[in-house]
């Protein structure tokens, strides 16, 4: 079995030789937290022209599913949690290929130097509650392979009182903070550093004591977050109306893969995330009782309402 950066390594060597007009001077391990506003130009994503209005139709299509409870997840191990409502199925909305199709071939380029994987997709509502913040609405990071990128869009306009994503910002380079992953590859997968990789608040308040900031990401709907999710962050708790959002979960592959949404190779909340062996690119069922079947077109009451946990920390 090879690790993520061995894997990465032969990726980026047999893209290159595909793609000779590339001088491909960056690769994953630069990027912390790179957001995309489409008023302002980035180094990793122009969103195209039919951008907005792919972004609008998902958008409505994805909001009329969880407005009527319809094929939203039901976790029965944490029913009474009323942060998200997680959409089941992300393998029937036709934007969402078209939105791989225009996103993914230029990060290709500027970011990965290699042919890049949907591994995931993830569909969620943070919901308006005054529940105590848990899981990803705690300080935290993704301890995934250091080659695994998200990509996080968001589907309603989003202030910074309506759930905007958070992270912590080097002062000057408005750079995201890092923490090491335990989990590399086949000769390195830990248990993480913090206890489920959350990170403590006397972490979080020695930073901001030596400069460091909180910054939230508001814009409208389309606005996104390129980020190395081993960045400290965290989403926040609607005060007064709900948002959606989309994560990518992307990582470096060694072919091209299209099309970029499939049945066969794209998991979302009921699969692994990251996987042991960067060769397999097949989504793994999370547990037995999420096993095929199991991915429930459940029509579940917004109280109690569904699991949320930290992604990726399982
Ligand atoms: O929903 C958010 O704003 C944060 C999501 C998150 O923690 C993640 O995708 O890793
Ligand atoms: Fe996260």
């Amino acid at each position: 079995m090879r690790t993520y950066h061995d894997y990465y390594k032969s990726a980026r060597e047999i893209y290159g030789r595909q793609r000779p007009d590339i001088q491909m001077q960056r690769d994953v391990y630069g990027l912390t937290i790179a957001e995309v506003h489409s008023e302002k130009p980035n180094a990793f994503v122009q969103p195209p022209a039919e951008y907005r209005a792919l972004v609008a139709s998902l958008a409505e299509r994805i909001a009329a599913r969880l407005d009527a409870n319809h094929a939203v997840l039901a976790e029965p191990k944490d029913a009474g949690s009323g942060f998200a409502q997680k959409l089941s199925a992300i393998w029937d909305l036709p934007e969402l290929e078209a939105l791989g199709a225009s996103v993914v071939p230029q990060l290709e380029e500027t970011l990965f130097g290699s042919f890049a994987y949907i591994s995931a997709v993830h569909i969620y509502r943070s919901l308006v509650t005054a529940e105590p913040p848990k899981a990803s609405w705690l300080w935290h990071y993704d301890n995934n392979p250091l080659e695994v990128i998200k990509f996080l869009i968001y589907l309603t306009d989003c202030d910074s009182e309506s759930g905007a994503f958070e992270y912590i910002c080097e002062p000057g380079t408005g750079k995201g903070v890092k923490i090491a992953s335990s989990r590399t590859g086949f000769d390195h997968w830990t248990k993480p550093l913090f206890e489920g990789s959350r990170v403590p608040e006397p972490v979080i308040q020695d930073y901001l004591q030596q400069g460091y900031e909180i910054r939230r990401v508001v814009g409208p709907a389309g606005t996104g977050i390129l980020f190395d999710n081993n960045c400290i962050h965290r989403a926040t708790v609607p005060k007064w109306r709900h948002r959606d959002a989309m994560v990518l979960l992307l990582r470096p592959v060694d072919r091209p893969i299209r099309p970029f949404i499939s049945r066969t190779y794209t998991g979302s909340w009921i699969h692994k995330e990251p996987v042991v062996d960067p060769d397999l690119l097949t989504p793994v069922p999370k547990e037995a009782g999420f096993a095929a079947g199991q991915a429930r077109s459940a029509v579940v009451a917004r109280q109690p309402g569904v699991h949320a946990r930290a992604h990726g920390n399982e």
